[in-house]
């Protein structure tokens, strides 16, 4: 497959050629100043800004995994999920959605809204700044697109076809092999501190947590209840450097390219994940008690939400045989989903390939404290989702 891949010097001649984008964005493309901002794995980001500071976001796939190199090849389509992930967040969920201003599928562009003014989550979470709602916004977004795009929110012929549509099998195996299989074995692409390497070994001989890690990866594979983000980490979202809270909201979810219709409660849990790992930075450098205190709230106001939000919209459900009863035990599942789904999502950032850099970043010895206990929290979560809560999640 070839493309034109962008480069600073070429997105203004680029934008040119495409009038579409220029007119939803407003920009004037003469004279842009283009700055790459590439921060995540897989793609390449500019920033492009036209002489009265108007600006917007370009997001080009490669065909391969950007951190890698060509030794890692990917298909450019995956930005084809996340034009589909931007479109039903845009339609579902707009005040937590950047704005959406279009998809080049010939050259796998995605154009969006400049948050440049503000900022990724980890980043602030890392800087123990406080941005109260923003894990409330995502509790709510995470509902309106699990009941949006569910049976609880479209009629089940169309469902099928959105499901059949909506397959992403490169991206899901990523996860399947860096989340629930790779971390739990020898792997070459492996690698943790020898002070944590006791620990790993438990949990790699851990027989009951092998069993349950892979009944969590079999319903990752299998349980296909509504078209989830699929990579829900505090880096997939965008916090507002004030804390107002007009109609533009707290937060903003992006980088959905991992999409695909699967067990809502992973969405959760790859947050839940990632409030361990900011709560384990809290500690290690003893930031303020109002931050610790915060950041432990964060998996019970996350879910509060989202139970709230699923409850607020459960009415309007277009089947109405599946009852009230029904909801209860389906949020219980998504719970327990939730949980185990965020004991997961934290090993695979000790041991296996993609870091966080909350605990990456630590000095040494707070390092190892904190993956230690990272680890240790996580299995507890997995063997004992069944009966944890969310508000107990980060108590221990
Ligand atoms: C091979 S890509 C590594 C990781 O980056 C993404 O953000 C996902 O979390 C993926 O697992
Ligand atoms: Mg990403």
């Amino acid at each position: 497959m070839s493309y034109q891949i962008l480069n600073p010097a070429t997105v203004g001649e680029y934008l040119e050629s495409k009038p579409a984008l220029l007119r939803a964005s407003g920009i004037d493309p003469k004279q842009l100043t283009v700055t790459e901002v590439s921060d995540g794995n897989l793609n390449q980001v500019f920033i492009c800004t036209d002489r009265e500071g108007k600006s917007l976001c370009i997001k080009q796939s490669l065909p391969y995994l950007r951190v890698a190199g060509k030794s890692w090849p990917l298909k450019p389509e995956r930005a084809e999920a996340e034009a589909r992930s931007f479109a039903v967040g845009a339609e579902l969920s707009p005040d937590s959605t950047p704005g959406y201003l279009g998809f080049d599928a010939e050259n796998f562009v995605l154009a969006m809204q400049d948050l440049s003014e503000w900022t990724v989550w980890r980043t602030a979470l890392m800087n123990g700044e406080i941005h109260g709602g923003a894990e409330v916004d995502c509790g709510r977004h995470t509902a309106r697109l699990a009941v949006g795009t569910s049976l609880f929110g479209i009629d089940p012929e169309v469902l099928k076809e959105q499901h059949a549509a909506s397959m992403n099998g490169e991206l899901c195996r990523i996860t399947e092999d860096l989340v629930f299989t790779e971390p739990f074995m020898v792997h070459e692409r492996n690698k943790f501190h020898d002070g944590v390497a006791a620990a790993v070994h438990d949990i790699r001989v851990n027989a009951e947590l092998l069993a349950e890690v892979s009944m969590l990866k079999f319903d990752f594979m299998t349980r296909a209840e509504a078209l989830i983000h699929g990579d829900l980490h505090t880096g997939s979202v965008m916090v507002r450097h004030d804390e107002g809270s007009d109609a533009s909201g707290h937060a903003k979810v992006f980088d959905g390219e991992f999409c695909f219709y699967g067990p809502v409660g992973f969405d959760l849990g790859a947050l839940f994940g990632n409030y361990l790992a900011a709560s384990q930075r809290a500690v290690a450098l003893d930031r303020p008690e109002e931050f610790q205190t915060w950041v432990r709230s964060l998996p019970a106001s996350t879910w509060a939400a989202f139970e709230a939000e699923v409850r607020l919209l459960w009415p309007d459900r277009v089947d109405e045989s599946f009852g009230d009863g029904f909801l209860d035990l389906w949020l219980k599942r998504v719970k327990t989903d939730a949980i185990g789904y965020g004991g997961c999502k934290a090993i695979r950032r000790i041991v296996g390939f993609a870091k966080v850099a909350d605990i990456e970043e630590l000095p040494e010895e707070q390092h190892v404290t904190a993956a230690n206990n990272v680890l240790t929290t996580a299995t507890h979560w997995i063997l004992n989702r069944f009966s944890l809560e969310p508000s107990a999640l980060l108590l221990v």
